[in-house]
């Protein structure tokens, strides 16, 4: 069972992009899929509805899995492996999580299953990569969101101009120079193929 995490920052895109990567997993890779959400946002995910589609929908409220609720996400890894036995988890934070963090409770609950630690994905949204990384509004907890990603999906760049999307991509490798840069739109389509094959990379 590998678990990967989509993190980045509130209304960064997580929630559209985890619907779209999970649906294009289980029908396209045939792969059993697994989402743990924590503290829905604008696009609820609706459990009932994707669990028909044969993925298994595990919802973490009272605070943030990083942190005050990790025990509870550490212990619902052990659950699903036991229990649902999933090729892959799909896991997203809040938008204010740490991304080491949640990837130290996600190892916690592995301990005694058989548990891969797969790519950490951090979107980073194209519309306002000024507003993100400004050190007096949100820059710090972005830079240390930035920090952990493994891969960085630069969002919503249906909405920009390719000068924009590049602008922003370099603005986020000034943070992590090492990191594989996605540009993506969960409206498009863009950056699916390429997202999809890291996610599955050896499964
Ligand atoms: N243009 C465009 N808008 C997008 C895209 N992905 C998400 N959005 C919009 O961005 C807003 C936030 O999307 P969510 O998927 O809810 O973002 P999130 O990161 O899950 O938000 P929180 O869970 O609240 O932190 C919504 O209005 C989406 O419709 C995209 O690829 N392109
Ligand atoms: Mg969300």
């Amino acid at each position: 069972m590998r678990i990967v995490q989509i993190a980045g920052f509130l209304g960064s895109g997580k929630t559209t992009l985890l619907l779209r990567l999970s649906t294009l997993l289980s029908e396209r890779k045939g792969l059993r899929v697994a989402l743990v959400v924590n503290e829905i946002g604008e696009i609820p995910v609706d459990g009932r509805v994707m669990e028909e589609s044969g993925m298994k929908v595990k919802d973490i409220g009272g605070g943030c899995i990083c942190c005050e609720v990790a025990s509870t996400f550490a212990r619902t890894v052990k659950q699903l492996a036991r229990d649902f036995a999933p090729d892959l988890v799909l896991v997203e934070p809040t938008g204010v999580a740490i991304p080491r963090q949640v990837k130290a409770a996600a190892e916690m609950g592995g301990r005694d299953v058989a548990v891969e630690i797969g790519p950490v994905i951090v979107l980073f949204d194209a519309t306002r990569p000024d507003e993100l990384l400004d050190m007096e509004l949100m820059g710090r907890l972005v830079t240390n969101q930035l920090a952990d990603a493994d891969i960085v999906a630069v969002s919503k760049v249906d909405a920009v101009s390719a000068e924009e999307v590049r602008r922003a991509a370099a603005a986020a490798g000034e943070v992590i120079p090492g990191a594989t840069f996605i540009p993506v739109s969960s409206v498009t389509g863009e950056g699916f193929d390429q997202l999809l094959a890291a996610v599955v990379e050896g499964l």
